[in-house]
């Protein structure tokens, strides 16, 4: 059907099956949701699919190239929607209005996008939706933070809040060494650590022996148990990495179980992105033999002692394909996080790579961009081949900041903040506007041995995870801490030339 809905001034003609006025704005019912929008080439709100995918406001004018590499495209964003790149969104997208409200249409359900031009937003649950499931919409037309807020507020209703608490002060292994860990090496963080602030000493990949193999390899001669216990002697939570839903060719599971993997229609293994010299898979999470792999899995990190993990890749289960049973990609991701998340008990759960809003409610904090790194931009990778999710600080910063929205249903982490001037490439300026957006969300976590840092970086340092400050948001880009201001809005202009 078709009906003009009102907001004060503004009114706007949609086709959606069912609409309902609630308080703060509308409930819609449809597979398929069409809004005509009299706002033209306005700003627009794009929302990634994972948590390295792109997540900005950008102008309906702006032609931003579609990424080069095809063979990465799913660890860079849903191959849906890059193909109409980049005015495509995950489950939610936002225009600007010339009064300085926000227009915001937001799925309820799973495996819904939203794409707009100058004239048209239009919502879609992409999979078939099986009879009598439901298709639920909100919209709103609100001031920026009115809107996302009530929006979040649905999704806590319907998928549960998580991570109330205050957000542990994380030392991770990857920004440092990156796989060139070993078990003297991380004894002698762990020494060094000493005296610090920090709740968390979280290994990083490195630690196994591949992907769907996950035992200690050789260079943790004394196996895992031994090293969660020496982290907990040492008065920290023992944290591990994991990528538990996907395989490479070389694993002994993708030997013994090659049905465990999803596939296209044509029966070949859907690829879930290149790294680690290999193509890697995915893995059926609606796979009754999978899910108990999973929880055995999960349970075998546990008992080794392990309680927060940090669990990656995880987009590579939610891919389209064809499953054991025939569910769309986030719900049938969804169910195999459940698995996770009952076996995981107590433990904190941070999920990384992860689709966004089917992760809400099971995982206790989510990586909300890309990877930084200790450099500005990615020039190769932003520039050339228009992938704005290639480890940088600027990508880190740019869709980390634009997820803060999130912020009420888990802990929102915007990855490691710098305190090193060695082995850095970042001006303090850069590295303040991180440790900034860091003190922004509150998720605080650092990769820098101790030994790399000067007697004044150490006491950054401190002061940095003892201190929490009064921050507060006065505009898309621009807050205050403590009597600063901090002002994000270069990233309105940081699109590859
Ligand atoms: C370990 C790392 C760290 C990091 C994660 C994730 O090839 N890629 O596109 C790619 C993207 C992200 C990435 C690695 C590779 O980083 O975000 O914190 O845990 O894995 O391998």
């Amino acid at each position: 059907m078709q009906t003009l809905l009102h907001f004060d001034d503004l009114q706007i003609a949609v086709q959606a099956q069912m609409v309902q006025s609630i308080p703060g704005g509308y409930h819609l019912q449809g597979q398929q949701i069409s809004l005509l929008h009299p706002f033209g080439k306005t700003n627009f709100y794009r929302h990634g699919f994972h948590s390295w995918s792109l997540s900005a406001w950008l102008p309906l004018g702006k032609r931003l190239p579609t990424p080069v590499q095809r063979e990465i495209w799913p660890q860079i964003d849903h191959p849906h929607l890059l193909r109409d790149y980049p005015f495509t969104s995950s489950g939610l997208a936002a225009l600007q209005g010339p009064d300085g409200n926000v227009l915001l249409l937001g799925a309820l359900e799973l495996d819904a996008s939203v794409k707009a031009d100058s004239q048209i937003l239009r919502g879609e649950y992409t999979a078939p939706v099986a009879a009598g499931a439901r298709c639920s919409w909100y919209l709103g037309y609100a001031p920026e933070e009115a809107v996302f807020t009530e929006y979040t507020r649905l999704l806590a209703e319907r998928y549960g809040e998580r991570g109330q608490g205050k957000p542990p002060r994380v030392w991770c292994s990857w920004y440092s060494f990156f796989t060139d860990i070993h078990e003297d090496r991380l004894l002698h963080v762990l020494d060094g650590l000493a005296g610090l602030p920090f709740d968390v000493f979280q290994l990083d990949d490195g630690w196994q022996i591949g992907m769907g193999d996950w035992e200690a390899n050789p260079k943790f001669p004394s196996g895992m148990a031994a090293l969660a216990d020496k982290i907990r002697q040492h008065g920290l939570t023992p944290g591990l990495w994991l990528a538990p839903l996907i395989v490479q060719p070389k694993s002994s599971l993708y030997h013994q179980h090659p049905d465990w993997l999803l596939r296209d229609a044509q029966g070949q293994p859907v690829r879930a992105g290149h790294n680690w010299g290999d193509d890697f898979f995915g893995l059926d999470t609606t796979h009754p033999a999978v899910q108990e792999w999973m929880a055995a899995l999960i349970g075998k990190v546990r008992n080794w002692g392990f309680e927060y993990l940090k669990l990656d890749f995880l987009y590579a289960a939610a891919l389209p394909g064809v499953r054991y049973q025939n569910v769309p990609g986030e719900q049938a991701y969804r169910q195999g996080l459940q698995v996770i998340r009952q076996v995981a008990g107590e433990a904190y759960f941070l999920a990384c790579g992860a689709p966004v809003i089917a992760t809400l409610g099971l995982a206790d904090g989510l990586r909300v961009g890309p990877d930084v790194a200790p450099f500005w931009d990615n020039v190769e990778r932003s520039q050339q081949l228009y992938d704005l999710t290639g480890p940088s600080t600027l990508n880190g910063i740019r869709t980390s900041l634009q997820r803060l929205w999130l912020r009420p249903v888990l802990q929102v982490d915007p990855d490691v903040a710098f305190m090193r001037s060695r082995f850095n490439l970042l001006s303090p300026a850069q590295k303040q506007l991180l440790q900034d957006l860091v003190q922004i969300t509150g998720f605080r976590a650092i990769s820098d041995p101790p030994d790399w840092l000067d007697q004044q970086e150490l006491d950054q340092l401190r002061a940095f995870l003892a201190e929490s400050p009064q921050v507060e948001k006065l505009g898309r880009y621009l807050f205050r801490i403590d009597d600063r201001q901090v002002d994000f809005s270069f990233l309105e202009d940081s699109w590859p030339a």
